[in-house]
Parts: C-alpha cells; structure tokens; sequence
C-alpha cells in the first residue's frame, strides 16, 4: 500500500471537452499526479443517463482519454482507466443505493436542471447519477476530488453517504473533500455569463472546445457578451461578462486576477478580447498538437487503457471485498 494520499476523479465522454473542463478540473488533475495516488476515469456509465448514439459514445470514450493525456495525465504516472470496464463501480452503487435517502437526492440541483432539459427522458439513472459518483470515488479511498465548483453539492452527498456506512457498518471508507480552483472554478458561458460554460450547450459560440482552431478561439471571444461600461474590473455579480473573460486571462496567462486586472488598467474590451484568446491559444497548442500524435497511436492508447483497467480493478475490488464483508454479504 502506498503512503501517498489518493486523489479521483471523473470525466463524461459526452462531448467535446471544453476551456471550463480544463481550466476547472483537467489542470489540477495533472498538477496532483506526483504528490497523489491519482486515479482518473472516464465516466461513461454516467454519460448514458441522458441519450447517446452508440458509435459516438464509443468514439468519444477514446478521444476523451486521448485529449486527458494531451492535457499532462501520464499513464505512467496515474491510474487512467474508462469506469464500465470496472465492474464493481456498479455493484458499489448498488449497495449505496441502499443507503441512500430520496430526500437527499430530490435536493441535486444536476438532476434538476438535466429534467428540466431532458425532459423527455426523466431516467431512474438520471436520478441515482450521484449515488454511482460516489462509488467511484470511495472505491479508491480518494481523499481529495478536483472538480469544477458545480461538483460541491455533489462531493457534500458522497462525504454523507460514507460517514453514514461508516457509522453503520465499520469504517470502510475514507471521507473525500472536494478540491476547487479559487479563481476558475465556474468559467461561464461567452454568451450568457450568468450561466456555467457547458460543453452539451447548443450554441457553440457559448464555448471553447479544446479543439477549436485559433481562429475559431479569436472569433468566440471577440464575440463574448459583456457589458456597455467598458471598464476592466472584477466583479462577479455586477460585470459577469468581463469578470468571466478575466478568469479565462490569468488561467492561461499565469497571472493572478489582479495583475491583469493592473495590466489592463485604461485599455478597452476589444483588448482585453484580444489579450484572452492569444492566451488561451497560447495554452492549447501544445495539448492540440499532442491529442493528434496520440490518438493516431491506437496500440498505444488501446495497452493504456488495459494496463489502466488492471491497476483500477486491484484497487477497486480490494474495497468491494472490505464492503461485503462488512454488510454481511455471504462470501
Ligand atoms: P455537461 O456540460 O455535458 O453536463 P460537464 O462538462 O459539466 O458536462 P463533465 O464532463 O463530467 O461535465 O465535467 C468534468 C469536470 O469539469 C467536472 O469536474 C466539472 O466540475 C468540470 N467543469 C465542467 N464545466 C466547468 C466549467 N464551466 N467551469 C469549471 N469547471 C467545469
Ligand atoms: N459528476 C461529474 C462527473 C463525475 C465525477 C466522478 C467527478 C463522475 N464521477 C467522480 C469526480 C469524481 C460531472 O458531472 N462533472
């Protein structure tokens, strides 16, 4: 057993991976790998709560894994595994199901707002989805859980649910705590910036895809909503637009907020525009140029993720054993 604490966490393959997903979460994934037993997957399990063509899922389960090595997660360094391939993600779920109140989930706001846009298609999955985060996370006795801020209420049911089986039936599980970025933990919407930057959104100007072309970058941000003040200040609540742009600046520039913020002093929007794409052109370059080389090499990504599977399985089915026991299953 390691003396490293352990870190988890979970992409969906239900889309293009957007600026908010690297800025919020893929960034930290790769800065804890040294310091931390890292353990990342690809949640596909959780991306069949809302529709997916089956030959798109399949597609997009490669290029995320792809584009999470292109983003510094080395497999030689972290676990990188693709979650239906670990069998007992599902049989933890299960038994967490069973301890889990309705009361507790009818309060996610997630589900809440994912009925509200699929509301053709209100699944028991869909319902449940945190119930099978949480088994993902305590099946690797992550301490630590970098996500974006839209996680936390999510992260608060998964510690609840663990101090309760505790409680119950012995300590089987490490208690997680979530771990946000301070500045960059919501990256908002360049259209609406009241509203979190979504890779599912239907207006592709509303997002930086990972991919998108440097033109295609200076085009969305030039056309970001802001506001008519034309001043360069950070304020969240009064001038969303500009603080979101901001944001976007020193997470890819390296500075903090108030340095831009100086930097920019007397300059207009149309600079500070500007000044955001070449940065986040600047940051994506290099992650493009490598998902290329990388998703050309199907060995090599197709040994990745067995080895990953492997590593992911000893762990998983060493806390599923602990978990029977504990609840009585007769083994
Ligand atoms: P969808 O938009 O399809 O619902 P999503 O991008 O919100 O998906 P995931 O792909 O599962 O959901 O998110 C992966 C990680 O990226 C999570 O940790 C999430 O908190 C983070 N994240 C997603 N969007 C943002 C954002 N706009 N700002 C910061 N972090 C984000
Ligand atoms: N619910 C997350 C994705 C996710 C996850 C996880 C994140 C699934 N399992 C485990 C961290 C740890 C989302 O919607 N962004």
């Amino acid at each position: 057993m390691s003396a490293k604490k352990s870190v988890l966490s979970g992409i969906q393959p239900s889309g293009g991976l957007t600026l908010g997903n690297y800025i919020g979460a893929l960034r930290n994934w790769a800065a804890m790998q040294d310091e931390f037993d890292a353990y990342y997957c690809v949640v596909n399990m959780h991306a069949i709560t809302v529709k997916q063509d089956p030959a798109a899922l399949r597609r997009r389960t490669l290029e995320t894994l792809a584009l999470l090595i292109a983003c510094g997660i080395e497999p030689a360094r972290s676990t990188l595994f693709i979650q239906s391939r670990v069998h007992e993600h599902a049989e933890l779920a299960w038994i967490l199901n069973c301890n889990t109140y309705l009361g507790e989930l009818n309060r996610m706001t997630q589900f809440k707002d994912k009925a509200t846009r699929h509301a053709d298609n209100i699944n028991a999955g869909l319902y449940t989805y945190p119930v099978l985060m949480a088994a993902d996370i305590l099946l690797y006795q992550a301490h630590l859980v970098p996500v974006g801020a839209d996680q936390k209420q999510h992260l608060e049911i998964t510690r609840d649910i663990a101090i309760r089986f505790n409680n119950a039936f012995g300590e089987a599980f490490v208690v997680p705590e979530p771990y946000i970025p301070k500045v960059g933990g919501k990256i908002m919407s360049l259209q609406d910036p009241t509203k979190k930057m979504s890779k599912s959104d239907d207006n592709e100007n509303a997002y930086i895809a990972l991919l998108d072309k440097p033109d295609v970058i200076l085009k969305k941000c030039k056309r970001a909503v802001t506001d008519s003040e034309n001043i360069i200040a950070y304020d969240e609540e009064k001038r969303p637009g500009v603080s979101n742009l901001l944001s976007i600046y020193s997470n890819c520039a390296n500075v903090s907020v108030e340095e831009a913020v100086n930097a920019f002093a007397g300059k207009g929007y149309g600079y500070l525009k500007k000044a955001a794409a070449d940065a986040v052109i600047g940051a994506l370059e290099p992650l493009q140029k490598r998902f290329c080389d990388v998703l050309a090499d199907e060995a090599y990504l197709t040994k990745t993720i067995n080895d990953g599977v492997e590593k992911a399985t000893a762990v998983a089915a060493a806390t599923l054993k602990r978990v029977n026991a504990c609840i009585g299953f007769y083994c």
